[in-house]
């Protein structure tokens, strides 16, 4: 998909300013030509009306400049203040001031900026093709994306932030503007218009997952990102396996691309059954094979097999209706019952489905062949309502 961004000096969030308590700092905010808006800033951090919103508001083609003196130290959002004001800051007009201390922070190993936006798109989570701004989803406090660092991914797969072992990573936790850190911290709430500094040491390696833990932010509305610790292992501190992998689902990483790709070709009418596989297969990966096993052959007697299953080769539209509505009672599958029950897959879009159906298809041993997010589409509209029963 594709969204228009307001932005400061062109990338979501905008750029991280940084001085120190003390400075004098002259502020010049320029509004390209090009620009169809006026637009102001409002940082949190200077002490003064509206944080500099009515001195720097700036039309196209201008320049506006003030001058604050930053008397107190700590990390402060920053933001555009013009009217409509929620629409310039959901589009992407925000970002973080840091006023450290006139010695300075102590030195650490990395230091991450990491900012949370919400997105209010025309379409939903993850609907193709440009997306405008719709303000009444925005009015009603809805959004399709909450986002770090303003795309789903950004900070996942190999664009992880990245350490070693035996660092430090910006472990005390310091809430907007204050000087006296709170220790062992482990989630910390963030208000809106808010932000913290958040100082750790890295002990053992590992995949450790950044989440805002409203859950349905990180899981369903892009929320989500991956330090990845390298280094040796401390098995005393942590013994065991590092991560698992399904829990991640489809934002685990490398293959996510893959998903990304068969989207793009699909929307310029270029999707092969390749592309379809490989999308699939890292779909597959984040959603199915908790149950039915990377290798298809599911469990006996809890999860029937989807490699070589007779029962999905007989019908595709009924295994497309599985998929859609989920599925519960008996069934046979290759001469074995099954009487369990499969989850409605709702967070699936039709071609998601299509393409992890035709990866299925498409692997072990499987007939092989093609589903198509029209084939999807159909069975949708068929029986908007109620789950598949199982007929066997
Ligand atoms: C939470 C576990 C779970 C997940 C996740 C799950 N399934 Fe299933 N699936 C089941 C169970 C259990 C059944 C059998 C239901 C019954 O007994 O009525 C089943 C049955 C099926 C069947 C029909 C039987 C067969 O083996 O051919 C198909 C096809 C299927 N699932 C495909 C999928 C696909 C594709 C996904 C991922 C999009 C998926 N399932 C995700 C548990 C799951
Ligand atoms: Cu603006």
């Amino acid at each position: 998909m594709s969204y228009t961004f307001w932005t400061f000096r062109g990338t979501v969030p905008g750029s991280f300013i940084r001085v120190r308590q003390g400075d004098t700092v002259e502020f010049h905010l320029k509004n390209h030509p090009s620009s169809k808006m006026p637009h102001n800033i409002d940082l949190h951090g200077v002490t003064g009306p509206g944080g500099g919103a009515a001195s720097s508001f700036t039309a196209p083609g201008h320049e506006s400049q003030f001058t604050f003196k930053a008397l107190n130290e700590g990390i402060y959002v920053y933001h555009c203040a013009t009217a409509p004001v929620g629409m310039h800051v959901a589009n992407g007009m925000y970002g973080l001031i840091l006023v450290e201390p006139p010695q300075g922070l102590p030195k650490v190993d990395h230091e991450y900026y990491v900012m949370q936006g919400d997105f209010y798109t025309g379409g939903k989570y993850r609907e193709k093709g440009r997306q405008p701004f719709d303000m009444e989803k925005a009015i009603d406090e809805r959004p399709t994306y909450v986002l770090f660092n303003g795309a789903e991914g950004s900070l996942t797969g190999d664009k992880a932030l990245k350490a070693r072992t035996n660092e430090t990573v910006r472990h005390r936790v310091q809430q907007e503007g204050g000087t006296h850190p709170q220790e062992n911290v482990q989630t910390t709430l963030i208000p809106a218009g808010g932000a913290s500094i958040v100082e750790f040491h890295t002990e053992v390696p590992g995949n450790y997952i950044m989440v805002d833990h409203s859950i349905f932010r990180a899981f369903n509305k892009g929320a989500l990102a991956i330090l990845k610790v390298d280094g040796v292992d401390d098995k005393p501190v942590y013994s065991g396996k590092e991560l698992d992998a399904v829990y991640l689902g489809d934002r685990a990483g490398a293959n996510l691309a893959a998903v990304t790709k068969a989207t793009e070709a699909s929307a310029s009418g270029t999707l092969s059954v390749q592309d379809q596989v490989q999308a699939g297969q890292a779909l597959f990966a984040g959603t199915c094979s908790v149950c039915h096993q990377g290798n298809g052959a599911g469990l006996p007697g809890v999860f029937p097999p989807l490699a070589k299953s007779d029962y999905l080769a007989a019908d595709m539209k009924r295994a497309i209706g599985v998929v859609l509505r989920g599925l519960s009672g008996k069934v046979t599958v290759n001469g074995q019952e099954y009487n369990s029950v499969m989850p409605q897959m709702t967070q699936l879009n039709d071609d998601e489905i299509a393409n992890i159906l035709t990866y299925v298809l498409n692997s072990w041993d499987n007939p092989g062949g093609r589903i198509s997010a029209d084939d999807v589409k159909k069975v949708r509209l068929d029986a908007p309502t109620g789950k598949t029963v199982a007929s066997h």
